[in-house]
Order: structure tokens, then sequence, then C-alpha cells
């Protein structure tokens, strides 16, 4: 996105997002018109119901909800790629990199559920397992690019930390805020969401993203935050850069 003030809506890739989107909520809405059908909206809505859904209705949520979870399940992976396939990207997006950073002096800042802030070193991170990944990095704007990365994953860095909660979302921001990306908890825990200081056998350059960024291949390069800052946890859905600018929120494909 080398340009905010005209991002390119009708890509395949868009244009994809956008159908399946309505697929989804057409879905829901027939599931809805069956009920009625069948009972009547008087009858779905006087049905005794938690937390303010009638209790029809929300087998109907209950059922989108698995349809959708089965999708994104944490077994779905993205498929992984021979080495010798992998090429640089061009480096795409340089939100949040206004500045210069000084590796020596980088933390990676992590707030928990309770409030609390915890600084971690580029050496905290490569002490965790490291993985390597050949993953296809794709943008909305319609092209993508076989990528070897190599760094630890999130849930590893979370759980060896004792940072896990249950907080259902995380915000990850650069140093100075200016480009941010929200997860779901489910997709910041997916076992190929890593936290990556290297692309393609090289520590990342600063213009794709070093010392870390996020890679996390379910999802558009849009969520891939370079010049990883801060990560929080939020009990509520969190801003998006691009979710702000009228792309999908999820971002999945
Ligand atoms: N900080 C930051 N990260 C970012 C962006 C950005 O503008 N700023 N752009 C995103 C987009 S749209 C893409 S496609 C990928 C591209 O990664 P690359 O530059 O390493 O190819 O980075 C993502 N991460
Ligand atoms: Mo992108």
């Amino acid at each position: 996105m080398e340009n905010a003030e005209t991002p390119k809506k009708s890509t395949d890739a868009a244009v994809e997002a956008e159908a399946a989107r309505r697929s989804r909520r057409a879905f829901i809405g027939w599931g809805l018109a069956g009920l009625a059908g069948l009972s009547g909206w008087g009858w779905l809505v006087s049905r005794p119901g938690e937390g303010g859904v009638p209790g029809p209705l929300r087998r109907v949520l209950e059922l989108n909800e698995k349809v959708s979870s089965a999708y994104f399940r944490e077994t779905r992976l993205a498929p992984e790629f021979a080495r010798s396939r992998a090429t640089t990207p061009r480096v795409n997006g340089k939100y949040g990199l206004e500045d210069e950073l000084d590796p020596a002096t980088w933390r990676l800042r992590v707030q928990n559920a309770d409030g609390q802030t915890r600084e971690f070193t580029l050496a905290d991170i490569r002490r965790l397992p490291k993985i390597d990944m050949v993953t296809e990095l794709k943008c909305i704007e319609g092209w993508s690019v076989i990528v070897h990365w190599a760094g630890a994953r999130l849930v590893d860095f979370l759980t060896q930390n004792q940072l896990t909660n249950s907080a259902p979302y995380l915000l990850l921001q650069t140093p100075n805020e200016k480009y941010y990306v929200g997860l779901d908890r489910k997709s910041a825990l997916h076992s190929q969401t890593l936290l990556c200081y290297e692309m393609n056998g090289r520590p990342l350059t600063p213009a794709h993203g070093a010392p870390l960024r996020l890679v996390t291949p379910l999802k558009y390069g849009i969520k891939h935050l370079k010049r990883l800052g801060s990560i929080a946890f939020t009990q509520e859905r969190p801003k998006d850069f691009w979710a702000e600018r009228g792309y999908d929120w999820d971002s999945g494909h």
C-alpha cells in the first residue's frame, strides 16, 4: 500500500473478500428467514434467551459461528512451499517506519490484560524455538510472493513468558503507533503466526520490518505488521489501520 488515499479496492482479492462477506451475511439472513417462516417472528423473539439474544436466534448465531470457526479452525494451515521458490517481495507500505530505529535500544513492549507492561529484547525472542516457514505473502492489491520466513511463534513467546490470558483480541503497533493491526485471539495463537526476524535466510532489513515483524499467512499482507513495537491484549475488538480505511477487519483469505 504505497498510497493510503487511493486503496485499490477493485482487485480480485478485494472483490473475493467482499463476496465471501456477502455470502456469510446471506447465510445468516436465510437462517433467520427459515426460522421466521417456520415459527413466526413473534414466537422467535418471545423465547427466553441468554445475553439478550432470543433462544432460537441464538442457535442460528451459534450455527454460523460453528461454520466459521470450522473454516478458521486451528488446524487450518496455509500451504508451505519449497525453499527454492522463495523470493524477496517488494517493499510495500512504510506507515510507522518514518523515523530511524536504533536496534540496540529497541524493545518489544507487552501490555498484559492486567495493564502491566513488560519489555523484551530481540535476544529474548531469538531464544525461543526458531521456526522456518515458506509461505505466500498475499497483498490485497493483487500480488503475491513466496517468502522464507524465520522467527518465533507468537504463541510460544506468550506462553513461555506467562503472558497468556483469556482476552479475545490483541492490538499490535509500531513503536510510533502510526501503523497498527488488530488480531483475534485464535489467529494470534495460530501455529503459523510468527514474530519474524529473518527473511529468506537473512536478518530483516529496516524496510521489511527490522528488527521484528508479524507474519500470519492465513491473512493478507496488511496484517503483517513491520517493525513491531508493542502488543496489548484487549477485551473489545481493537482498532486496525486498514479496517479504518475500508478493508475487512479480519482480512483472512
Ligand atoms: N509498519 C507497517 N507494516 C506493514 C505495512 C505498512 O505500511 N507499515 N504494510 C503492510 C502491507 S500492505 C504489506 S503487503 C506488507 C508488505 O511487506 P513487505 O514490505 O515486506 O513486502 O507489509 C505490511 N506491513
Ligand atoms: Mo499489502
